[in-house]
């Protein structure tokens, strides 16, 4: 097949998961095309057939603002028309759902005999339970969402949150986030050098977190859940990502005398390397559609502790896998951490299971039903 796939490329998991799609896709033998602004973050090495095509945007003195979904749209129609594309996969649909419409519309003018293009949009989190909900967007994300040829889910959350809250009538498949478990393996991330003692004393239990700081993340929690687990036990806490909440955050341990307890990391690459010394991994989200972080630590043998929202209990499975507590219940949070931590027993039997939960995304399995659902909807 040859595929075009739009995503955000520098920031958060739907542009991972695109883009991973993506590379597994070319390793299969299908044609890949990558259309957005930037080259995805993750698409570093070089694959014969996969392809980047840039969004070019003009600037003019009348645009206050970026015209990037009509550039964008532009670039779809040039891409698809001069590569055969089959069809176009829209990671979160804010704008790329309507960009992906507006191209499909505009080729079916141009080329009234041949064979239309399919749009598959998949819908990852708040272009869903927030940002869509904004009554500038509300009216054409609906509208795009139905006029796609596919649309996918990444949790059942999801999937019941686009059918109640826009009211839509549509077939959603629910096709999960999924992971390289090879690569997300602890033993074999252990094995590059980066080494515990770096980071925490013998006696110490190293408590993670890794996001984008942004408002729904609660950060800040996350600090208190470490704080008043450290009233208990010796810990440390790593941060891994970068965002609007991070000076907060950094005020806050300051606020709490836990600073030289917290490790700030900013953005880093080799996130299997830090869940491979890690203990615990941390996720109390106020919304999460599914928690693709929080399956990369589980994949690394870190149980999870986190909220119950959204797509989180379809992840980890409370009492298995980790705990999951009510979104803000930091309290409750810090004690199932201490408990699970003080039993050694019981962390070997989560940390196992957290493990088994994972292979259950596995990268391979999971591209299976991408690849089964392009299939269905080009033979529509
Ligand atoms: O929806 C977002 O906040 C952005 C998006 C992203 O690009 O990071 O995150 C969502 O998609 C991820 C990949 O499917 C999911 O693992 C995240 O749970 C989801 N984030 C939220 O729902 C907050």
């Amino acid at each position: 097949m040859k595929i075009g796939i739009t995503c955000y490329p520098t920031y958060g998991g739907s542009g991972v998961v695109a883009t991973e799609l993506g590379k597994t896709l070319a390793m299969r033998g299908h044609e890949v095309h990558f259309i957005s602004y930037a080259m995805p973050s993750r698409l570093s090495t070089y694959v014969g057939n996969i392809f980047y095509h840039e969004v070019e945007m003009y600037s003019y003195p009348l645009f206050d603002f970026p015209l990037y979904s009509i550039a964008l749209t532009s670039k779809m129609v040039e891409v698809v028309k001069f590569n055969e594309l089959d069809l176009i996969h829209a990671h979160y649909a804010i704008p790329h759902a309507t960009s992906a419409y507006l191209a499909r519309e505009i080729l079916k003018n141009e080329r009234k005999n041949s064979r239309t293009i399919k749009i598959i949009t998949t819908l990852h989190g708040t272009d869903i339970t927030l940002v869509g909900l904004e009554p500038s967007f509300l009216a054409t994300m609906k509208f795009s969402i139905e006029q796609s040829d596919g649309v996918t889910a990444v949790s059942n959350f999801l999937k019941e949150k686009t059918l109640s809250n826009y009211q839509i009538e549509k077939d959603i498949e629910v096709i999960p986030n999924f992971i390289d478990t090879v690569k997300y393996n602890r033993a074999s991330a252990a094995q590059t050098g980066c080494f515990k003692k770096n980071f925490a004393a013998g006696n110490e239990k190293i408590l993670i977190h890794t996001s984008n700081f942004r408002p729904v993340k609660r950060i800040r929690d996350v600090v208190k859940i470490f704080s008043k687990v450290r009233e208990k036990i010796p810990a440390r806490l790593i941060l891994v990502g970068d965002g609007p909440e991070r000076s907060e955050t950094e005020r806050l341990c300051r606020e709490l005398g836990i600073s030289e307890f917290v490790k700030f990391m900013g953005k880093q690459d080799s996130i299997a390397e830090l869940l491979a010394i890690s203990d615990l991994f941390l996720m109390p989200s106020q919304t999460e559609s599914f928690g693709l972080s929080a399956l990369e630590a589980m994949s690394c043998e870190v149980p999870v502790i986190s909220s119950s929202v959204g797509g989180l209990p379809e992840l980890n499975v409370h009492g298995e896998t980790g705990y999951i507590a009510e979104f803000g219940d930091t309290e409750r949070m810090a004690k199932y951490a201490v408990e699970l931590l003080t039993n050694e027993k019981k962390y070997g039997l989560f940390a196992k299971a957290a493990r088994e939960r994972a292979e259950f995304f596995n990268e391979d399995k999971i591209v299976d039903m991408y690849e089964r659902f392009y299939e269905k909807i080009l033979m529509k």
